[in-house]
């Protein structure tokens, strides 16, 4: 039988079989390598400020938002969260656009999870 070939009524039954298309599955597949968000302590922004980013760009609600922001005031960094590298590098662009927009000089960064 050529490819494509399927005039057997008998073949494909239910008619929502794929004929012709050859897929390659990888042996091993690679997961898309995952990237942490950082943030940096400085020492002149507002604690509210920090507390509001972490609400705003990565879904946390208050509490954790002020236990994250009290981490990286008190030890200097913390992890905001985990993602894939583009989601990863727009989090970051984002905290530092609105970081500027608002005079204030929160670091955010990208480390290799
Ligand atoms: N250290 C800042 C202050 O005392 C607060 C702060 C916390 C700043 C976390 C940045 O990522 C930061 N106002």
């Amino acid at each position: 039988m050529r490819c494509g070939d399927n005039d057997d009524p008998t073949r494909n039954p239910g008619g929502d079989e794929q004929v012709g298309i050859a897929t390659k599955t990888r042996a091993k597949p690679k997961k898309p390598s995952q990237f942490k968000v950082l943030m940096l302590n400085d020492d002149y922004t507002p604690m509210e400020f920090v507390v509001m980013v972490l609400k705003r760009f990565f879904q946390m609600d208050l509490e954790q938002a002020t236990r994250v922001m009290l981490h990286v005031h008190q030890k200097g960094v913390g992890v905001c969260g985990i993602f894939p590298y583009e989601i990863a590098e727009t989090k970051v662009n984002q905290v530092m656009d609105f970081a500027r927009q608002n005079q204030h000089p929160l670091q955010c960064t990208l480390e290799k999870a």
